[in-house]
């Protein structure tokens, strides 16, 4: 569990290290971390399943670091442990490969490193290339610079040379990762375009069963703490509290509003389920936008998002929608997935296609890592917020549904499509 003080491990740049068995990819993590977390052994296949370390690295920030199994790993359980290696290119930002001197000398055999720079290209993902237990090759300088120019010629770049058990080298992959970090992870943010240095932004917080006693949301701590950072004064206020704080606010007349002059509250983020209060009682020129909204722009393609809410008109009572969340244990949106949704959907195939056409819609309920290979028996995907995700894993979903052609939109977006009020949300701009 993290606690509240701690970068929620979504938020994080995902590091992942790739190479083959024994390379040192589990010694290299506790290098760059400076601990002995990482099962580091001599015996082939230590690491099974892929281990998560958090920590702040200097000059990034918080990011986690993935060790994985080595991708020559070999036999039915080793198959088993590849296939979850590559699981792991999905959340992945960064990867590194890895090579172990030492064995390339001798054996120069590049076709497993060429083949996951293949997939990981594929994916979009910077390779960062590190030859590691160069140490090992003190004595011999001419066959360490054949391997570095063999590793040139065949990725692109020189390696960066390391040893991670006497800790050299280690400074230089913490430069070129700073160096590496894609814009699009620097602006994984909730807010992007729609506040300003100095707007009073209300947050509308109704304190319900969602929220553990005594804690706020995630989403709702993430928005606060980026507020402040853009130097915003925060309301909060719940349901009911909203009218009272909104009459001690100056609020202005609205021809004394312009491009400089903004709103008091300039703009105001509500909980969906009291939308439609929070939109009849604010100012004219207070933007209003949704935290689930946000999370949405956040984590993905907010337009294709939008799109696939839209995809809701084309559906009959013969169309199959599959509602996937991306947590194993999801008690916080269970309802919403398993029951919300699927009782909003069949009312409206009633209402559209009369009486009893809701019960033919064909729904399927995943969660985890069973999301379908193959989306086309699907009319629609409705994916959860993935809160728990980062914004590459729910990108290689938005792209998976969108190259096999079935429209995909997630729980927030489709909530504020079904109750009519996406098109009054005022949505971030995003590149
Ligand atoms: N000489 C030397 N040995 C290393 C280096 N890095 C790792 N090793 C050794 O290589 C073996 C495999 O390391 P490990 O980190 O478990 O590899 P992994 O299977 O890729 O995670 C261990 O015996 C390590 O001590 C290095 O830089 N130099
Ligand atoms: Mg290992």
């Amino acid at each position: 569990m993290t606690s509240l003080n701690e970068t929620p491990r979504a938020n994080r740049l995902h590091i992942a290290i790739f190479g083959k068995r024994n390379s040192g990819k589990s010694s290299l993590i506790n290098a760059l971390t400076g601990q002995n977390i990482a099962l580091v052994s001599t015996h082939a296949g230590t690491t099974t399943d892929p281990v998560y370390k958090s920590m702040e690295l200097h000059p990034i920030g918080p990011v986690v670091f993935i060790d994985t199994a080595g991708f020559d790993d070999e036999g039915d359980l080793g198959r088993l442990r590849v296939e979850k290696t590559a699981e792991v290119i999905k959340k992945t930002d960064v990867a590194i490969l890895l090579f172990d001197a030492a064995a390339a000398s001798d054996n120069p055999d590049f076709s497993f490193e060429l083949d996951w720079k293949k997939q990981l290209i594929a994916a979009k993902i910077p390779i960062i290339t590190v030859l590691n237990k160069v140490d090992q090759l003190d004595q011999n300088h001419a066959a360490l610079e054949k391997l570095q120019q063999e590793i040139a010629d065949e990725f692109g770049e020189a390696p960066i040379s390391v040893s991670a058990t006497k800790k050299e080298g280690i400074a230089a992959i913490r430069s070129i990762l700073a160096a590496t970090v894609p814009e699009e992870v620097r602006r994984e943010r909730i807010l992007n375009d729609l506040v300003r240095p100095g707007d009073v932004v209300m947050l509308v917080m109704p304190q319900d069963i969602q929220a553990p006693k005594g804690r706020l949301i995630l989403p709702q701590v993430q928005t606060i703490r980026e507020l402040l950072d853009s130097r915003c004064t925060v309301v909060c206020v719940t349901s009911q509290g909203m009218d009272g704080a909104l009459k001690i606010l100056p609020t202005l007349p609205a021809n004394k509003l312009s491009d400089d002059v903004r709103q008091i509250p300039a703009v105001i983020i509500t909980d969906s389920q009291c939308f439609k209060q929070v939109y009849e009682s604010k100012p004219q020129g207070t933007l209003l936008t949704s935290f689930s909204v946000l999370l949405a722009a956040s984590k993905g393609d907010l337009p294709a998002l939008v799109e696939g809410a839209e995809a809701i008109e084309s559906l009959t009572p013969s169309s199959a929608v599959l509602i996937a969340e991306a947590c194993t244990h999801a008690p916080l949106t269970e309802d919403i997935g398993r029951e919300k949704l699927p009782r909003m959907l069949r009312q409206r195939m009633d209402q559209t296609f009369g009486e009893g056409s809701g019960g033919k819609l064909h729904i399927d309920i995943v969660s985890g890592s069973d999301f379908p290979k193959d989306l086309r028996p699907y009319d629609l995907v409705i994916h959860c917020g993935a809160c728990m995700f980062n914004r590459k894993y729910m990108m290689s979903r938005i792209s998976q549904a969108q190259l096999q052609g079935v429209p995909i939109t997630n729980y927030g977006v489709v909530l504020a499509y079904l109750n009519g009020i996406l098109d009054k949300i005022d949505l971030p701009v995003c590149e």
